[in-house]
């Protein structure tokens, strides 16, 4: 197998933490965003999107980091993404709420926004009311989190276990430390990540966002 990934890229890091936490054997080629390698006619024959993660198991060619977390779970028979018609619902649930609700305010709305120049808006003012619509609705999202969706008696997304959600919602909410917020509001999130970044491999796979934000002004920049 082989994975077309970013290790800056929010949507690569569930799937490498996946693969690392299971010794999945994939060979793992680096697409450079930054020198927008992802653009040229060589990965855009493999995803005419331009977009990263890109999976390939023989001739079988997969997009969408939800959609190969859910195909390598079921390779390798993990119960990170159970069997059972419900506890699987719940877990399709999580993950489809993560990558509409949170990924579009809180991913695209605050913080790409904010950090990565092909985000920002051409004016001041279309910045502003880009940046305050989606923290105001980020902010939204991360309390139905800590207060519905995790609660206090929950140690993962979907009950007592770890799941292909948790890889995934750990990428999406960690964004909101990479602009500077500590999570104090949502304290039942700062402990679900905290669960997670006590992982063996996430200090690897985390290394690149970790390391680009702290070049970023942080306290200078919206937070949730
Ligand atoms: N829905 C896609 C989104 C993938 C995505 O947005 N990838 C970003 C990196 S996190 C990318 O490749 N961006 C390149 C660009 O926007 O030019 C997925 O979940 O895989």
């Amino acid at each position: 197998m082989k994975l077309y990934y970013h290790p800056a890229s929010t949507t690569s890091r569930p799937v490498v933490m996946f693969i690392e936490d299971n010794a999945i054997p994939a060979e793992l080629q680096v697409v450079d965003l930054f020198t927008g390698e992802h653009m040229g006619p060589a990965f855009s024959s493999v995803n005419p999107s331009q977009l990263v993660p890109v999976l390939e198991d023989g001739d079988f060619r997969l997009t969408e980091s939800s959609a190969i977390l859910k195909y390598l779970a079921d390779r390798i028979d993990s119960p990170a993404y159970p069997k059972d018609l419900k506890a699987r619902a719940k877990v399709n649930e999580m993950m489809d709420w993560i990558n509409t609700q949170l990924c579009r305010d809180l991913a695209y709305g605050t913080v790409y926004a904010q950090i990565f120049p092909g985000h920002k808006r051409p004016t001041e003012e279309a910045q502003r009311v880009t940046v305050a619509w989606g923290q105001e609705r980020a902010k939204r999202w991360m309390a139905v989190l800590d207060q519905h969706l995790l609660g206090s008696g929950k140690p993962y997304l979907c009950g007592a276990s770890i799941t292909i959600a948790d890889y995934y919602g750990a990428s999406f909410v960690h964004l909101a430390e990479v602009i500077g917020s500590d999570l104090s509001a949502y304290p039942n999130v700062k402990s679900w990540l905290g669960r997670m970044k006590e992982r063996s491999t996430w200090d690897k796979v985390y290394a690149a966002i970790n390391g680009f934000a702290k070049q970023l002004p942080r306290g200078q920049l919206a937070t949730v």
